[in-house]
């Protein structure tokens, strides 16, 4: 594919750096470092080319702020007045907050069907779709082809100067899925009309290709191999083209592809979208997330099936091939690597932010591939593994199995904390365990094993877990970060001192039920951004298992969703919330593209049939888009083998003694600072 070339890039527009301090100002935070804390911030604060968007946590509180008594006596009565003001908005606020609540409650008498006997799911899974069209539609009228919307000022916003489509490509395969005809012939339409890639702008390579390209290619998936699903006249599938989602991929992926440039390819967080370069992150020393740069290959193996052209799938695999020889210890990688080195920045390990999909790619490409290639099963197990080794642990009261980090690495202590990100890990422990078959059915494989069993065990305790992340609040919904109290020292499951973990949750349990007591929700990660992470274990529990409680569950979720974080009862679609530990909820003005993408598709197939999307046959990419698994067939084969030395790689700088000797010269890690010279890192 030929692309034009021109060298300058532009600094982002006001409007669009606006939107993004907004968005990553009002995040929340998760643990790091504190140099990379201020790598960080000092970018985001100082550079005007940030990388075009990104779901991740950061710290507020560490922004450095003088202390009140050095500043001019002006400014203190300026910020009592301005406290005053803010105090009054606030108390209006929460009025405003308590009318909205006490009028969405009686309107939400729908919400409770006074279902006789068996709960009704088909009727339970339309509300899932009322939900979204109420979503869509509030979308349509007031922020149409915009990437960010905010339902309270029925306003949007592009992330670039023509707008990436952000919501509309990432909801495609929703609308197919849930049989939304006109819906989805407005989406291809403006897909058709309006999306240019063309343009001077950098993206982050993760979420656009999760997003973006994942969001085409599923579509392109579900159109072709489900016709009956969301049909379009013959007009609308001529005008655009049968093959439009399939071409604009390619030319996203094409342009993608300047983020693999670097000497070990791994990607470069960024992708410049017409001048075709890649470009690291300015923060963080130039490292990328671990989990960015393993969470990429689905999209791109699956592009290398479609297309035939090979070149997608060596890319992809030479990533895994790299962070596998910068060789983790029992599987668990540090949460940085240095695109050019390929060697880890620090010891952080957690499942949560930067960590998370890294694991979930490892089993998802081994079934993927139809379980034809090994070695990533094997670096599954290992980290599998790995996790209850290092990071399982008990929680105090209620012996909660509790998935928590190593922050200073594996020697140092637990920080018993959980992002509402690791509660992907229970259903990928379950789909792992049986390849997406029902667990009656694995079970009888001569390949069934103990372990097996041992990791059933654990996919239902984490489960368990997250649920009580929901059932622990005010509102029934889960923190962005929960913290647990936990045994000191900490003791894990399987220890010889290890009690019985609590049987049952409820949002019902008492006040002074002992698991509530392990709750810690710190006042900075109150915030829930309508995530997925919960509902998507919860499908995999109830298909694998066949177990209703998980069904159940996903109800309650749904109806706290509905009862919170509806903009005026729903009409005016669903938003983010402050504060899930007060009622009614302060409401955030922002609804997150994988509300539609993820959550409400996992609510839906949650309450469907267990045979519509069988998890024996699709693989859902990290934003909820689900592929074919394939063979490998006579063009694709696993290029490359597993590193034998299994200890870590050290960085060094060049003239100093290599630690790594008999090993092939590492080239130091080099920062690209803007547009200046490449300079070392320290
Ligand atoms: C999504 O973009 C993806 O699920 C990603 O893996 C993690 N963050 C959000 C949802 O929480």
């Amino acid at each position: 594919m030929a692309f034009s070339m021109p060298r300058n890039v532009p600094s982002f527009n006001a409007e669009q750096r606006q939107i993004e301090n907004h968005l990553w100002g009002s995040s929340g935070r998760t643990s790091g470092g504190s140099n990379i804390l201020g790598d960080r911030l000092n970018g985001f604060f100082t550079d005007p080319k940030l990388p075009m968007y990104k779901d991740k946590p950061y710290y507020q509180s560490a922004i450095k702020r003088k202390p009140l008594y050095q500043r001019k006596r002006g400014l203190l009565f300026g910020a009592v007045a301005f406290g005053l003001v803010l105090w009054y908005l606030g108390a209006f606020e929460g009025r405003a907050a308590r009318e909205r609540y006490e009028k969405g409650k009686q309107s939400l008498s729908w919400l409770r069907p006074g279902e006789k006997g068996r709960p009704d799911w088909n009727r339970r899974r339309e509300m899932v779709k009322g939900s979204f069209v109420q979503s869509w539609e509030a979308y349509e009228r007031h922020a149409w082809g915009k990437d960010i919307f905010e339902p309270i000022a029925q306003r949007g916003h592009v992330m670039t100067e023509k707008g990436l489509g952000w919501i509309i490509v990432d909801s495609l395969d929703t609308l197919i899925l849930m049989n939304l005809t006109s819906h989805l012939s407005n989406a291809r339409d403006w897909i058709a009309t309006s999306l240019d890639y063309d343009q001077d702008t950098e993206v982050n390579t993760f979420e656009t290709t999760i997003r973006m390209l994942g969001g085409l290619l599923s579509a392109h998936y579900l159109s072709n191999t489900f016709p009956e699903l969301a049909t379009l006249t013959d007009d609308d599938a001529g005008a655009a083209g049968e093959d439009l989602y399939l071409e604009k991929a390619s030319d996203l992926a094409g342009r993608l592809l300047s983020a693999f440039s670097s000497q070990s390819g791994i990607p470069y967080s960024n992708a410049h979208l017409k001048d075709l370069s890649g470009v690291p992150s300015r923060a963080d020393s130039g490292a990328a997330s671990t989990a960015e740069a393993g969470s990429v290959q689905l999209e791109l193996k699956y592009l290398a099936k479609l297309t035939g052209e090979t070149n997608w799938w060596e890319v992809a695999e030479k990533v895994i091939a790299a962070i596998d020889k910068a060789s983790a210890t029992d599987g668990l990688v540090p949460i940085f690597i240095y695109p050019e080195s390929a060697l880890f920045q620090g010891e952080n390990i957690r499942l949560g932010s930067r960590g998370d999909s890294y694991y979930e790619y490892l089993i998802k490409q081994y079934l993927q591939t139809s379980k034809s290639e090994p070695v990533y099963l094997e670096m599954w197990n290992e980290a599998l593994q790995g996790m209850r080794k290092h990071l399982l642990t008990l929680s105090e009261h209620a012996n909660l199995w509790i998935l928590a980090e190593r922050p200073s690495g594996l020697e140092s202590s637990l920080s018993p904390k959980m992002d509402h990100l690791v509660c992907f890990l229970p259903g990928t422990i379950a789909l792992a365990a049986t390849g997406g078959a029902p667990l009656s059915k694995a079970r009888k494989q001569s390949t069934w094993t103990l372990q097996h069993d041992a990791d059933m065990e654990m996919a239902r305790e984490l489960m368990k877990t997250c649920w009580a992340m929901y059932a622990g609040t005010a509102t029934g919904l889960a923190a962005e970060i929960t913290h647990f109290k936990i045994h000191e020292p900490p003791i894990r499951p399987g220890d010889a001192n290890a009690r019985k973990t609590v049987e049952k949750i409820d949002a019902s349990d008492p006040a002074d039920a002992p698991w509530r007591a392990d709750i810690d929700i710190h006042a900075a990660d109150t915030h829930n951004l309508q995530r997925p992470e919960t509902v998507e274990s919860l499908l995999y529990m109830y298909r694998i298992t066949g177990d209703e409680m998980y069904r159940e569950w996903g109800w309650e979720m749904f109806q706290s969703f509905v009862m919170h974080t509806a903009v005026s009862e729903g009409k005016g679609g669903y938003t983010s919330l402050e504060n899930v530990m007060e009622v009614p909820a302060k409401q955030r003005d922002n609804m997150e593209s994988f509300w539609l993408a993820e959550t409400l598709k996992y609510l839906y197939l949650l309450f469907s049939d267990k045979d519509f999307m069988n998890l024996e046959e699709v693989v859902f990419n990290t934003e909820a888009h689900p592929m074919p698994t394939f063979e490998l067939g006579q063009l694709f084969k696993t290029g490359w083998q597993r590193n034998a030395i299994k200890t870590p790689r050290k960085k060094w700088i060049v003239g100093e003694k290599n630690p790594n000797p008999g090993e092939e010269e590492i080239v130091i890690q080099t920062v690209r600072l803007d547009d200046q010279v490449a300079k070392p890192s320290q």
